[in-house]
């Protein structure tokens, strides 16, 4: 393991590499523990790197068996060679062919990066620098390079052999049990993108033609006998491809598309070149193991990784600190792809929701970086919530500000002209000043420092003109004076008692509002709508248009008459979500005068429910899921205290179970399928068990008994895992016989499925009771737990520190010990999941003194253990900082 105190990686450093590979020719022979890799390199230097340069190539963890220069072994002192690096010290000034063999355990890789074997499958993970654990290598995603590559294995353990690109060739190898395969990927790329699979593999596909007659096979291989789980994963491949082609003008570019689902993998997916290898978590579906979530999940991720193939694949990124270049706009097309597949509106709210639960805090804490990271220790922890979400949402802003058919040109260019590059976020951000002439290097501000942006915001009407006036306001938190304004697209408009202000003849109009967007680009500025007859309310950031926190002027009555009549979906959500935060709030700082404003938000939701609940039941179950104890958290701020935000949310739960009782009674009648009715995951049928299990939380918040009576008859009536599990998660919240009693029978029913028992654990580790610390440290020697599976640990420990919120804080440290222990107890075997759970503690400034003291000393009784990885040592000590 690496020991050693970490470099720091400066942007400001860069420069191209010295050398460059061309071709790359891969002889891997696959073996449990002695697999063998000859590397054939072919090498020249870089015309736009140092003359001269000694040739260095990065290794980690490798055992270098053999080498030759053009055929010959360098002289010994030409060459230093250890497992974390060789070098050749007087390279060749003019291309030549390096020959490399090295010694792998795929088996000893529990850190799951390079290759490694997952349930006997052998299966690799590059990014960002795993490649290295493979064989010496340039591991850089500016050298890109033509890959061939040659699997062999015995063909029992591995009948099936994937790699990058096409296949060329296949055979047996004389005398013995073993095959083997040849690839050829045509494009080249970065060694990120490397991927090769080996396993017993069972295999659905379908047929695709591109838009530019492209005969196209995609398939899904999962573990033998899962075969009919895959079945959505492959048509949501189908889908994404289609979509591609007619949102973005992008076709796929080989013969063959092929995802492979594993159970032990760090992250989500990975977009390697025509072989995305998955989380099997997903890939795998079906009605009985897989809830709605799941599906919308599988959709999403299938998408993402898809999409990656132009905007990440195609078009690489030139050095990690350009990550944001791949990442923040593949998820920006992932969600524009979920929107169309599904609610726009109900979309959006769910990406601000996940936005606000990750990335606010983080950018509100020690672990804050810019979307565009200035340094890194360890990149491999930068794939965060501010590079992904906020990303996406600087995309987002950049089509708001130019509209959709210059963001369309600009991105036509942007992959016209970069191409088979490594690029940056210039090179992004020029590809739109080309096709609108505009300059946008005021708003390249976004990508720079981090922080989440304020705007305040407060109106003035005039009667006796007519007019009405929004000032605005941005500040950004810790921002020095120098910092320049940044350039914040706010969608507008202004709401009437009786509906929006924009009636043909006499619209109110405002010179600077151009398709209800108004446009801040200096630290303050107002402008002035005309022909207002009443005092409006206005409807302030459309649709999110900016990742920020808005200081608005609405009180209660303004925001139910949003609720009530914006015609922008999420706003009339965020009304809803906004008056209940302010119940909550005031009843965490004590302030009682709260009752009268709950009872008017009861009776609003009441009617509400009536009007529009079984027209659009996705939608109006957003609206009763109140703000989460995190949400509660990132708006108090400081001094926070777990335990009275939950009591806070408790109550107002029960408020709304109490008072809206009947109507969600009958809701939940309405809309029960009807007996007989075929699954179907698609967002209606979803939103419709969606709104019936929000309505059953409610329920169950406010009568126990009754709630535990609903959830106990739904769980035996399910027939889908959504209305199963949601039962459960009612019942867990009711400590007592029944609870239990419904946990062991689910444990029970899934004792063979990995997958759902996840779901069981999280459950559990998410009860908010005293003796959850204790369950879940018996949790951990479960039979189905395991320490080296990154999904277990997510379950019980990760679901725990971040949607546990009294639980882990608890104020005797007994949370944070847990969760420092399993952060110690991981390091060992899997350092990147260790640092990634470790970032819970995030908030610990944040917290009242006791629990603040609690959390540092769990933090530097961790970063005081001895042998640390570089992933944890950094997230130790930028949390201490
Ligand atoms: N590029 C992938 C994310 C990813 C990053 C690092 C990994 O290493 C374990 C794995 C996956 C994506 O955005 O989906
Ligand atoms: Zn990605």
């Amino acid at each position: 393991m690496r020991t050693e105190t970490p470099p720091t990686v400066r942007l400001e450093d860069y420069r191209p590499s010295d050398h460059l590979i061309d071709r790359v020719e891969l002889d891997v022979r696959l073996d449990p523990h002695d697999t063998r890799v000859t590397a054939t390199l072919a090498l020249r230097p870089n015309p736009a790197g140092r003359a001269g340069a000694p040739l260095v190539l990065d290794g980690d963890d490798l055992t270098l068996l053999a080498l030759e220069l053009d055929g010959q072994a360098p002289a010994p002192d030409a060459v230093r060679a250890d497992a974390s690096g060789l070098t050749l010290h007087r390279p060749p000034q003019r291309p030549f062919t390096l020959r490399i063999e090295t010694r792998l355990d795929p088996t000893a890789n529990t850190r799951l990066m390079g290759l490694y074997r997952s349930n006997g499958v052998y299966c690799t993970q590059c990014e960002a620098d795993g490649f290295r654990r493979i064989t010496y290598f340039l591991d850089r995603p500016d050298v890109l390079s033509v890959y061939t590559t040659r699997i062999e294995a015995e063909r029992e353990a591995a009948p099936v052999l994937l790699g990058n690109g096409n296949p060329v060739e296949a055979g047996t190898v004389p005398g013995t049990d073993r095959h083997y395969a040849v690839w050829h990927d045509p494009l080249p790329k970065p060694a990120y993108l490397f991927a090769l699979v080996g396993g017993r593999l069972d295999r659905v596909a379908k047929p695709f033609t591109t838009m530019e007659g492209r005969a196209v096979e995609i398939a899904v291989y999962v573990e033998p006998g899962k075969a009919d789980r895959a079945a959505y994963a492959l048509d949501a491949v189908e889908r994404s491809m289609a979509w591609d082609e007619t949102a973005f003008g992008r076709a796929y570019d080989l013969d063959l598309f092929n995802v492979v689902a594993v159970s032990d993998f760090n992250m989500g997916a990975m977009e390697n070149k025509g072989l995305n290898i998955f989380n099997d978590k997903y890939v795998l579906a079906s009605p009985e193991t897989a809830t709605d979530g799941d599906y919308a999940a599988i959709e999403a991720i299938i998408a993402h990784e898809y999409f990656h193939n132009w905007s990440g694949n195609r078009v690489t990124c030139r050095d990690w600190f350009q990550l944001c270049l791949k990442e923040g706009l593949t998820v920006f097309r992932d969600q524009e792809f979920s929107s169309d597949m599904r609610s726009r509106a109900v979309h959006r709210i769910a990406e601000v929701r996940n936005l606000r639960a990750r990335q606010f805090p983080e950018d509100a804490g020690p672990l804050a970086h810019p979307v565009r990271p200035k340094q890194y220790a360890e990149i491999n922890n930068f794939y965060t919530a501010t590079v992904y979400e906020k990303g996406a949402e600087i995309v987002r802003m950049l089509r708001t500000l130019i509209g959709e058919t210059a963001f369309r040109a600009g991105m036509d260019r942007y992959f016209a002209d970069n191409d088979g590059t490594a690029a940056t976020v210039e090179d992004f951000l020029k590809a739109f000043e080309a096709v609108t002439g505009r300059d946008l290097s005021r708003f390249a501000e976004w990508y720079e420092r981090p922080g989440t942006p304020r705007v305040a915001v407060s109106g003035s009407y005039d009667p006796a003109a007519r007019t009405y006036r929004l000032a605005f306001r941005q500040t950004r938190p810790g921002a020095g004076a120098d910092a320049p304004p940044l350039v914040i697209p706010i969608g507008l408009g202004l709401v009437g008692p009786d509906g929006p202000l924009d009636g043909p003849l006499a619209p109110p109009f405002a010179e600077r509002v151009e398709d209800g967007v108004f446009v801040l680009e200096t630290a303050e500025d107002a402008v002035t709508f005309e022909n207002v007859a009443a005092e409006p309310v206005p409807s302030l950031f459309r649709a999110f248009s900016a990742p920020v926190r808005v200081e608005s002027p609405l009180d209660d009555a303004a925001r139910l008459t949003l609720l009530r009549h914006d015609p922008d979906s999420f706003n009339r959500w965020e009304a809803a979500q906004r008056i209940a935060l302010g119940l909550m709030t005031a009843q965490v700082r004590d302030e009682t005068a709260g009752d009268a404003g709950a009872d008017d938000f009861v009776v609003a939701l009441g009617a509400f429910l009536d009007a529009e609940a079984l027209r659009d039941p996705a939608f109006a179950a957003q609206v009763l899921a109140l703000p989460s104890e995190g949400d509660l958290a990132d708006e108090i701020g400081t001094e926070i205290d777990p335990d009275a935000i939950f009591a806070a949310r408790r109550d107002l739960r029960r408020r709304l179970g109490t008072g809206l009782r009947e109507r969600l009674l009958s809701l939940r009648e309405a809309l029960a399928e009807p007996e007989g009715t075929p699954f179907s995951p698609d967002a209606a049928a979803a939103g419709r068990r969606a709104l019936r299990n929000a309505a059953l939380d409610l329920i169950a918040a406010a009568d126990p008994e009754a709630g535990t009576a609903l959830a106990q008859a739904q769980i035996a009536q399910a027939t889908n895992m959504t209305d199963r599990l949601a039962g459960l998660a009612a019942l867990a919240l009711v400590p007592g016989e029944a609870r239990e009693a419904a946990l062991s029978a689910f444990a029970e029913r899934y004792a063979n499925e990995p997958l759902v028992l996840d779901k069981w654990f999280a459950i559990q580790a998410m009860i908010p009771e005293d003796g959850t610390v204790e369950r879940i440290r018996r949790l951990q020697g479960h039979p189905a737990f395991a320490n080296t599976n990154p999904n277990r640990v997510r379950s019980l420990v990760g679901s725990f520190s971040l949607a546990n919120p009294t639980q882990f804080n608890r104020a005797d440290g007994a949370g944070y010990a847990l969760v420092a222990e399993t952060v110690l107890a991981l390091d060992g075997t899997n350092p990147q999941v260790a640092a990634r759970l470790m970032t819970a503690f995030g908030p610990w400034r944040r917290l009242e003194p006791v629990r603040r003291a609690a959390a540092e000393s769990a933090l530097r009784r961790i970063a005081a253990t001895p042998g640390l990885s570089r992933d944890v040592t950094d997230i130790g000590t930028r949390s201490l900082a």
